[in-house]
């Protein structure tokens, strides 16, 4: 079984993304006897985003699909529980866009619930020590524009898939000696590792039941 990861290039003036250094990590890594894993890297622009996450899809054919975005400040990985439909920030993507108070698709539903057995994630993360715990807002920037662009493509996929998102903190080199928190590479990757295990087997009961 395939699980594709993607992360996002720096923005925001800064010099790298821990949702792409750690996917990166994961990348060709064969995580169990059966889950295999991919990365793919996002750019974080609204226009692009979604369509390079689709393509990758296309390419490598995966069963689970884990968007992963930096969500600065946070003190924990955060699975996203939910993906709003509205494009709303003050920031500009890495192409100079802003949006305000824009629907992602229009007529689509307000929001859409993750496929990811996100509380199953949790408890994993949980038992190697990593902080994490659950959100209910992914914001309302180019990482809930991938992951409601992402919910809303499943739907209509003719070969089952699931999906969702992952926040994660910022890495220790990103911020100055007593700034926000944050959470080391490597454990960033160990708790990306097993969202992907936990999803992959959560997606196997799923089709064989
Ligand atoms: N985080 C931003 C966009 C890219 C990223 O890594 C977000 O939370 O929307």
């Amino acid at each position: 079984m395939r699980v594709l990861l993607s992360g996002f290039a720096p923005f925001g003036g800064s010099k790298l993304n821990p949702s792409w250094e750690a996917v990166r990590r994961l990348d060709g890594v064969q995580a169990t006897d059966t889950v295999e894993l991919f990365a793919t890297k996002l750019p974080v622009s609204y226009r692009e985003a979604a369509d390079r996450l689709f393509a990758s899809v296309r390419v490598i054919c995966p069963d689970v699909i884990i968007a992963v975005g930096q969500a600065g400040g946070r003190k924990a990985i955060t699975p996203e529980l939910f993906a709003m439909n509205k494009s709303d920030s003050e920031n500009p993507d890495n192409e100079g866009v802003v949006l305000n108070d824009q629907s992602i698709v229009e007529d689509g539903p307000e929001k859409y619930k993750s496929a990811l057995p996100v509380h199953e994630i949790i408890r994993a993360i949980q038992e190697l020590d990593i902080p994490v715990e659950l959100s209910e807002n992914a914001g309302s920037f180019v990482c809930n524009h991938v992951f409601y662009r992402l919910m809303h493509e499943l739907r209509k996929t003719e070969k089952p898939k699931i999906g969702g998102f992952i926040h994660v903190p910022f890495l220790p080199e990103q911020i100055s000696k007593n700034g926000a928190p944050s959470v080391a590479i490597d454990q960033l990757t160990e708790a990306l590792k097993q969202a992907a295990i936990v999803s992959a087997a959560a997606f196997s009961e799923k089709v064989t039941v």
